[in-house]
C-alpha cells in the first residue's frame, strides 16, 4: 500500500530538507528575508531552547529549524537562509526557493528591514507569486522611527494583500501580535490574498499554453503558474530541482 500524501509530504520535508515534522498536525513556518532583517534574531526569540541546526542536505548552508507553541498548536519554524531574491543565483537562493516551493510550508514570514523597505520589498513579491500564506513582519522598527520613516501599515497591507506587522525582534516587540496573525490565519479567520502580479499579452498567452502543457505532469501542490513563468525565464535549476522532487521515493510511493 502507498503513502498518503500527506505522510509522503512529512518524508519529502525529511528526505529533501532535513525538516522533521513531530506529526502531521504540526504547522510549519518558512523564515525568509533579506540577510541581517533579524531572522535568527526572530527564530531565537520564537523557539528558545528548543532548536537544532545541521545543515541543508548536500550543502554547507546552516540548517536551524525549531519549535514552540502558541495557544494550544504545535509549530516548526524554519530559519531560511537570508536572500535578497530566491531566482536561485546562489545555493542559499535555491534552498530558500526550493524550500518555499517544494517544501509547501503552511505560512511564510518575510522579514525585512523597515529602513530600506523598498530594496526588502523584491523578495516578498517573489514569494507572494509562489504562495498566498505570507506575512509580512516589518522589522527594525525601532531604527526606522530613530531615522524618522514612516510606514503607512494599513496602506502597505492593502497595496500587498497581506498582513503586515511590524516588531522589533531585539526588544520581542510585536511578536505577539504576528503570533496571533499567524494563528488565525492557521484558524482559517483570517485569509491573505496576495496582489498577483500579471505580464503583458503575448506572456500571459506562453503562460497558459506551457500551464496547460504542465498539468497532469506536476504534483497538483505545486506552483504550475510559477514554474512556468521561471521555465519562460529560462532557468535551469528549477528543471534540475523539480527532476529532483519528482523521482524522490517520497513522490514515486504517494498514492494517485
Ligand atoms: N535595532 C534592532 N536591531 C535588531 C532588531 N532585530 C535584530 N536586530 C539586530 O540585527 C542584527 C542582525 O540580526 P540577525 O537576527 O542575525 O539577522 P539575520 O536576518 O538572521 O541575518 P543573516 O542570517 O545573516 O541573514 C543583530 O545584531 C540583531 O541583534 C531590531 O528589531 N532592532
Ligand atoms: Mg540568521
Amino acid at each position: 500500500m502507498g503513502l498518503t500524501g500527506q505522510s509522503s509530504g512529512i518524508s519529502l520535508l525529511n528526505n529533501k530538507f532535513n525538516i522533521t515534522k513531530k506529526s502531521d498536525e504540526q504547522i510549519v513556518i518558512a523564515l525568509a528575508g533579506n540577510p541581517n532583517t533579524g531572522k535568527s534574531t526572530l527564530f531565537n526569540h520564537l523557539t528558545g531552547l528548543n532548536q537544532h541546526t545541521g545543515n541543508w542536505p548536500g550543502k554547507t548552508v546552516c540548517n536551524a529549524q525549531g519549535t514552540f507553541k502558541y495557544k494550544d498548536k504545535d509549530y516548526l519554524l524554519v530559519d531560511l537562509p537570508g536572500t535578497y531574491s530566491i531566482l536561485a543565483n546562489s545555493v542559499e537562493e535555491e534552498i530558500a526557493r526550493d524550500f518555499i516551493c517544494f517544501g509547501n510550508p503552511d505560512i511564510t514570514i518575510v522579514i525585512t528591514d523597515s529602513t530600506c523597505l523598498e530594496r526588502n520589498l523584491n523578495l516578498v513579491l517573489q514569494i507572494t507569486e509562489i504562495t498566498d500564506n505570507v506575512v509580512l513582519c516589518l522589522n527594525l522598527m525601532d531604527e526606522a522611527k530613530r531615522k524618522g520613516i514612516d510606514i503607512d501599515i494599513k496602506k502597505l497591507e492593502k497595496s500587498l494583500g497581506i498582513p503586515v506587522i511590524p516588531t522589533v525582534a531585539r526588544d520581542g516587540k510585536g511578536v505577539n501580535d504576528l503570533l496571533f496573525t499567524i494563528h488565525n490565519i492557521v484558524e482559517g479567520i483570517s485569509k491573505p490574498t496576495p496582489y498577483k502580479m500579471t505580464y503583458d499579452d503575448s506572456i500571459e498567452a506562453l503562460v497558459k499554453e506551457i500551464e496547460d502543457n504542465l498539468s497532469g505532469l506536476l504534483d497538483e501542490s505545486l506552483n504550475s503558474r510559477w514554474i512556468t513563468l521561471r521555465l519562460i525565464d529560462g532557468d535551469k535549476s528549477i528543471l534540475k530541482s523539480i527532476k529532483e522532487i519528482l523521482n524522490s521515493p517520497s513522490y514515486e510511493e504517494r498514492e494517485v
